[in-house]
């Protein structure tokens, strides 16, 4: 059989294992077995795509890196579905769930070695938030469940955000509004802008608008996004939103119910998930300044 040959880019993009992590794999673990392009690059088969895919399952599952390779190199790593990200959610969850501090770490610490910051937040974070609020309104997790379980995520996603702000990137603030404590999203937002290169002030949850206000005049950012999941958090301050949107750029997110807001204050609705939405604000930015 003539076997497919993929380049690291596309084999990145298959596994949603990030380049730096594959090289990483092929020269700590010998894992990949790529063959050599005349040009020097490397050209993977199916065969390496295949151990990638059982490799990022152990390593889901909090099994660490080397211990998966000699699993996988032995062919004794589970043969389940492809880019399946149950196993390594469950976990998380079933750590989250007995508010076990140091497993649910180790859960997450094993899935940002393994897989990129995108496909970690889209894949895993995002549907545990979802499922969460879910069961919470089911009667089927505590309000502790869900006060533990946002302290966990949110200071690990602060702890990648450490630095954000440097650089000479275009700058965005970002701010919940009045009122608003549901910050995770706009972190993850602001997490995805810092990785296409910007710089990132982030004031948090229940931001007063006057200081919010005061923030911009200081920092003159290119962006200003204020976020909130319940519209009348926003509709609360429309005048002042009216008034920022004059002289800045401003963004509106949380939920789609703020669209006609967000026309009549002249502020953007940002639409999507935090990832997409922020991948869409860099990819505007950088149309614009073409
Ligand atoms: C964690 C959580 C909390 C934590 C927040 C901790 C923190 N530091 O952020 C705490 C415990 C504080 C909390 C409090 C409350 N919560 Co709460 N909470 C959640 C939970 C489980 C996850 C929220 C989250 O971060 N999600 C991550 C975001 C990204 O996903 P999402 O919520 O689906 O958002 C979508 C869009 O809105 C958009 N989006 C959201 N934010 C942003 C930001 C940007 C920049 C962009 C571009 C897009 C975007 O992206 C998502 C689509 O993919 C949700 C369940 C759920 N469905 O999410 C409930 C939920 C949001 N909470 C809810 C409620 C009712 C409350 C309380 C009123 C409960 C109470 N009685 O005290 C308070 C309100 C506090 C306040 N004043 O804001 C309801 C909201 C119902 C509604 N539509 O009005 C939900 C949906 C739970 C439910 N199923 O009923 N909560």
């Amino acid at each position: 059989m003539a076997s497919r040959q993929l380049r690291i880019g596309e084999l990145a993009r298959r596994t949603g294992i990030s380049a730096d992590a594959l090289r990483a794999w092929e020269r700590r673990y010998g894992v990949l077995r790529p063959a050599r392009s005349e040009a020097g690059y490397r050209l993977y088969s199916e065969e390496d795509e295949a151990r990638v895919q059982a490799m990022a399952r152990e390593v889901g599952r909090g099994v660490p890196a080397a211990e998966a390779a000699r699993l996988v190199l032995a062919g004794g790593a589970d043969s389940g579905e492809r880019g399946d990200f149950a196993g390594a959610a469950d976990e998380l969850r079933r750590a989250l769930d007995d508010f076990d501090d140091a497993r649910s770490q180790s859960a997450l610490d094993a899935l940002l070695a393994a897989f990129s910051f995108e496909t970690v937040a889209r894949k895993v974070i995002l549907p545990y938030l979802r499922a969460l609020g879910e069961r919470w309104e089911r009667g089927e997790a505590s309000v502790a469940q869900e006060h533990f379980a946002s302290f966990v995520l949110r200071g690990r996603l602060l702890a990648l955000a450490r630095g954000w702000d440097r650089g000479a990137g275009p700058r965005a603030v970002l701010a919940c509004a009045p009122g608003e404590r549901h910050e995770l999203g706009l972190i993850l937002f602001g997490l995805e802008l810092r990785a296409h290169g910007w710089r990132i002030t982030f004031l948090g949850a229940d931001t007063p608008i006057e200081t919010l206000a005061a923030a911009v005049e200081a920092l003159t950012p290119e962006i200003v996004v204020v976020a909130a999941l319940a519209p009348d958090h926003m509709s609360d301050i429309e005048p002042a939103l009216g008034e920022l949107a004059a002289d800045e750029k401003l963004y509106l997110a949380g939920t789609d119910a703020i669209e006609p807001l967000a026309g009549r204050t002249g502020a953007e609705l940002l639409r999507g998930d935090p990832i997409e939405a922020a991948a869409a604000v860099a990819a505007a930015a950088r149309g614009a300044g073409s």
